[in-house]
């Protein structure tokens, strides 16, 4: 019976090729034992001692095992130093992650409402005062901010109230202004005509009657024919010829508007109305641009001769006329009416042509919000909404009917009066003329 231990070595040593051996053999076949010993490496041998229980010591001597395993298996050292870096990365990530974590947490307490007080001592009892330091500090700002706009938006609301009033009264400003400059050139350009000694001096009368700036200015000088003649109402802009009226009351009379035949069509654009157009001679307007020259240079009056189909002949007389330029639109300022033919530009407080502003059919400058009164009334004139005077309309060489669009004075007798039939009359002759204020012919 081989012993106990010989059976787990029966495989291995059966793979040698090596029989199994009495114990007596195995001894005496030492010196045999070389040539076992290089056919199979591993030996056994006895220790010569049996325990008293039967059973007995063997020496087993293997040789050095070498397992041959598939190629791929030599990457496993690879494989292992990674995995063990890789749990070494893990770790170190899990450890930075758990810091990270505690490090939220500590930011986070006191920005749940800022219930939780700090301990005292605790790492984080400087961050959280700093963290509620700046919360205050956000919510001030906040509050600050909300201030600000608030008083923004009132200074906004007056701002706008400012503007409005503004728009006004700068235009009253401006007009006011220019009155003023105007009477001051005035009077010093009448001191110096005639009191300056070194101008007497050293120009000769006709030289100082060079600048003709109205038809006044060439009655004075002598003509009285009526006639076009040339001025020049402002030096600094261009001189331009005008028809002089030298025969109605006393003469001097720069005409600015006429109207006898129809000749001329008063429909016109803003541009038209600006430099003029029509024939001096016979109908025309003189141009806005040119008026407001004429009427700033000096104090000017205003003479309207009009006359209906019947022959009747009547005037409107006003003591003050001025003409804005065109950034104001030429606005019209015109007051204290004298005269036969009544005050139709002051007509009541609803239809009222004082400091209204020009408006062509192409130009909406009136007080009319649903339309354009010029393009309404086919004219251009300083419309209120719309008119209780329009010399400017179109000419009718006898009654007609529709819009009142022809030459219309709404004080004339009988001029707004219902007619058989719906028809209206209109005007047969209008002109207006203007001369200084202290003109003395
Ligand atoms: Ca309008």
């Amino acid at each position: 019976m081989p012993p106990a231990g010989w059976c787990w070595l029966g495989p291995v040593l059966a793979a040698c090729g090596l029989l199994a051996v009495a114990d007596g053999a195995a001894e005496a076949g030492g010196g045999a034992g070389a040539g076992a010993e290089a056919a199979c490496p591993a030996t056994l041998r006895s220790t010569g001692r049996c325990a008293a229980g039967g059973e007995c010591a063997y020496e087993v001597r293997l040789p050095a095992l070498t397992v041959q395993l598939p190629a791929q298996w030599g990457r496993l050292e690879e494989v292992f130093k990674e995995v063990q870096n890789l749990k070494e990365t893990v770790n170190s990530l899990k450890k930075s992650c758990q810091d990270c974590k505690l490090q939220a947490d500590d930011s986070r307490a006191p920005g749940r409402g800022g219930q939780l007080s700090p301990s005292p001592g605790a790492p984080g009892e400087a961050e959280d005062g700093r963290v509620r330091e700046l919360e205050s500090e956000v919510n001030k700002l906040s509050a600050d901010l909300k201030d600000a706009k608030e008083e923004i938006d009132v200074l906004h609301g007056r701002l706008e109230e400012l503007s409005l009033v503004n728009m006004n009264n700068i235009e009253n400003y401006v007009d006011s202004k220019v009155a003023n400059l105007t009477s001051v050139v005035n009077s010093l350009d009448g001191k110096c005509s005639s009191k300056c000694p070194s101008q007497e001096h050293t120009q000769s009368r006709p030289v100082q009657h060079l600048i003709y700036k109205d038809c006044s200015d060439y009655y004075t000088i002598g003509k009285r024919s009526s006639e076009t003649y040339r001025v020049t109402p402002d030096p600094k802009n261009s001189s331009f010829e005008v028809f002089c009226d030298m025969e109605t009351m006393g003469g001097g009379w720069t005409v600015l508007q006429a109207r006898l035949d129809g000749s001329t069509n008063f429909t016109r654009t803003w541009q038209d109305y600006k430099v003029g157009f029509g024939n001096l001679r016979r109908e025309f307007w003189l141009g806005n641009d040119k008026i407001h020259l004429l009427t700033k240079s000096k104090d000017m009056i205003l003479r309207i001769d009009l006359e209906d189909f019947n022959g009747v002949k009547l005037y409107a007389l006003y003591d003050q006329f001025y003409v804005a330029n065109e950034f104001l639109k030429y606005r019209l300022h015109i007051g204290n009416y004298n005269g036969t033919a009544g005050d139709a530009l002051h007509f009541s407080k609803h239809y009222n042509h004082d400091l209204k502003f020009f408006t062509t059919p192409d130009r909406d400058n009136d007080r009319y919000p649903s339309g354009n009164c010029g393009l309404y009334y086919s004219s251009g004139w300083w419309f209120d909404a719309c008119l209780s005077a329009n010399l400017n309309g179109r000419y009718y060489h006898q009654k007609y009917r529709g819009v009142r669009n022809g030459i219309f004075w709404g004080t004339w007798p009988g001029i707004s009066e219902a007619h058989p039939g719906g028809y209206k009359s209109s005007l047969k002759e209008a002109k207006m003329m203007i001369r200084p204020k202290h003109f003395k012919p």
